[in-house]
């Protein structure tokens, strides 16, 4: 395995970062989850968009360009001779001292680690995940962006070790008004009478896999509502599905103990599952 960290691509063993690197110290930085399917990076250009936008967020300078940064990611691929695979393109603050202070660090840190990776929940895409509600609440985006992709991900992991606790596949997650925000690694929609609905993006990360499932929605002639949701719209929903680059499409069949309507996967997530499997199949920027 080879990694790519400032310029150069590196065996696993010596892949190393300073220990005075912000990222480590206050987890001050920004990175995306990116997957590539037969030989194509899927939405590179929206991820690397929302690498960057995040850094802006946090006044982040990357010291290389978007198309820079694109090249890194395949090249990061092509290395590492990967056809199907999950890329995870990291920046840092870089190297400073002890203070937390941004403006003792000199230059970013640029990270991009590439591995083979198949599907994430196994056969819970054909059973359906277990999602419980928690009591941890989504940072508030006055506080911190729930739109950064930042190397925070404590509030995420939080409510991930609630879950877990719990007995669920996912946590599910609302914001201190007590409107759903998202899972940890996803974003969150209902059906109901066949109209799907899901949170607008002040309190959840804009999903790029949550964008390909309102496009694949228009295409088939489905409404999407985009409007706060309390758990009253996930209990009584007719289906509920989750999604996210690493989740891909993923039915929920339960919440907090109530079945999601019949109990088991429905026919307008099993629609998504199959159409997001043919677009990841055929989109993408070739990796060679
Ligand atoms: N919300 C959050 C908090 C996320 O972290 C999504 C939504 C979905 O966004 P995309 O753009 O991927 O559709 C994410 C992305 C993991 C893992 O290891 C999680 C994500 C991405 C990659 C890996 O669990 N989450």
């Amino acid at each position: 395995m080879l990694i790519y960290i400032d310029g150069q691509f590196l065996p696993r063993e010596q892949a190393k970062i300073s220990v005075f690197d912000h990222g480590l110290l206050y987890g001050d930085g920004a990175f995306e989850g990116i997957r590539a399917y037969n030989g194509r990076v899927f939405r590179l250009m929206e991820h690397v968009d929302r690498l960057y936008d995040s850094a802006k967020t946090i006044d982040l300078t990357i010291p290389i360009s978007k198309d820079e940064m694109a090249k890194v990611i395949i090249e990061t691929l092509r290395k590492n001779n990967l056809k199907n695979g999950y890329i995870r393109p990291i920046v840092t603050r870089g190297v400073g001292d002890l203070g937390l202070d941004p403006r003792k660090c000199e230059k970013a840190t640029i990270i991009c680690i590439a591995i083979e990776w198949g599907a994430m929940y196994g056969d819970l895409y054909e059973k359906g995940l277990v999602g419980v509600s928690v009591s941890v609440r989504r940072n508030a985006a006055a506080a911190l962006p729930p739109n950064v992709k930042s190397l925070n991900y404590l509030n995420n992991i939080l409510a991930k070790i609630e879950a877990n606790y719990k007995g669920g596949d996912e946590a599910i997650i609302f914001d201190t008004n007590g409107y759903l925000s998202e899972g940890s690694g996803d974003n969150i929609f209902a059906v109901k009478n066949g109209i799907i609905i899901t949170p607008p993006t002040l309190n959840n990360l804009r999903g790029i896999t949550r964008d390909v499932v309102l496009e694949i929605a228009q295409s088939m002639g489905i409404t999407v509502k985009e409007q706060n949701m309390g758990y009253f719209d996930l209990y009584t929903a007719d289906e509920v599905f989750v999604t996210g680059t690493a989740a891909e499409v993923a039915p929920i069949t339960i919440i907090d103990g109530r079945s999601i309507g019949t109990g088991k996967p429905g026919p307008v997530t099993r629609q998504f599952i199959a159409a997001f499997k043919t677009i990841t199949e055929t989109e993408g920027t070739p990796i060679y």
